[in-house]
């Protein structure tokens, strides 16, 4: 009897901990499927699963209308939808979100968005002489998830080409993962610095 329950835990154990590791495959239930609250045996929480479950009520509430770009920046911004369309936009064809276990979580046929780069320049970076670009970027989220960048990245690799800021997808404003989302479409895996929800991008210079 003893063997039977230690086995059966085993078996949950192991079940669960496969559910926290792996990305759900099928896009369609992925945001509906009922969230297991059981603690794994290793570190993570349930909420480290890319298969948080949020319901139609939770999501409207992530939902954030602005993003405040802030930090070390001579010229801190709010921006919108609309003061995104008025600076240089972008459209990125093909666009394909691939979770870190290689699950195909989203594609977007066309997206609309504006360099982080652009944005940045807006904000002008505090940097206080030629050597001053050790700075770190955050993009961060209502439900705290975040994306991290370098100042070399941004501004002295291909990558500075490839992070966009998108309000628009498939010719539609963006919905429940609105209003505005952060992209590294050249990443290898394209989910770890896919942030939706997006609330702000922060400068932070490496003391
Ligand atoms: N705000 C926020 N962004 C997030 C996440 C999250 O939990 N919250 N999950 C990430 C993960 S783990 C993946 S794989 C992708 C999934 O994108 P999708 O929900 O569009 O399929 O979004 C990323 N962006
Ligand atoms: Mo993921």
């Amino acid at each position: 009897m003893k063997n039977i329950k230690t086995l059966a835990h085993l078996i949950l154990i192991t079940a669960v901990a496969f559910n926290l590791t792996m990305c759900n495959t099928s896009h369609g239930d992925k945001r509906n499927k009922a969230s297991d609250t059981t603690m794994a045996a290793g570190s993570f929480k349930n909420t480290d699963a890319c298969l948080v479950s949020v319901s139609a009520e939770d999501s409207a509430k992530y939902i954030s209308k602005k993003i405040i770009v802030k930090g070390d920046v001579e010229q801190p911004l709010t921006l919108t939808v609309d003061s995104l369309k008025k600076m240089n936009v972008t459209t990125i064809e093909n666009f394909v979100v691939v979770c870190q276990s290689g699950a195909r979580m989203k594609e977007d046929k066309s997206c609309k968005g504006v360099l982080l780069k652009d944005i940045l320049e807006k904000a002008k970076i505090k940097q206080q002489g030629h050597k001053d670009r050790n700075f770190y970027i955050v993009a961060r989220a209502t439900d705290n998830y975040k994306a991290t960048f370098s100042w070399g990245e941004i501004f002295n690799n291909p990558t500075g080409e490839n992070v966009y800021v998108l309000f628009e997808e498939n010719g539609k404003p963006i919905q429940s993962q609105g209003d505005m989302i952060l992209i590294s479409k050249n990443d290898i895996k394209t989910g770890p610095r896919h942030v939706y929800w997006l609330k702000s991008i922060e400068v932070n210079r490496i003391e």
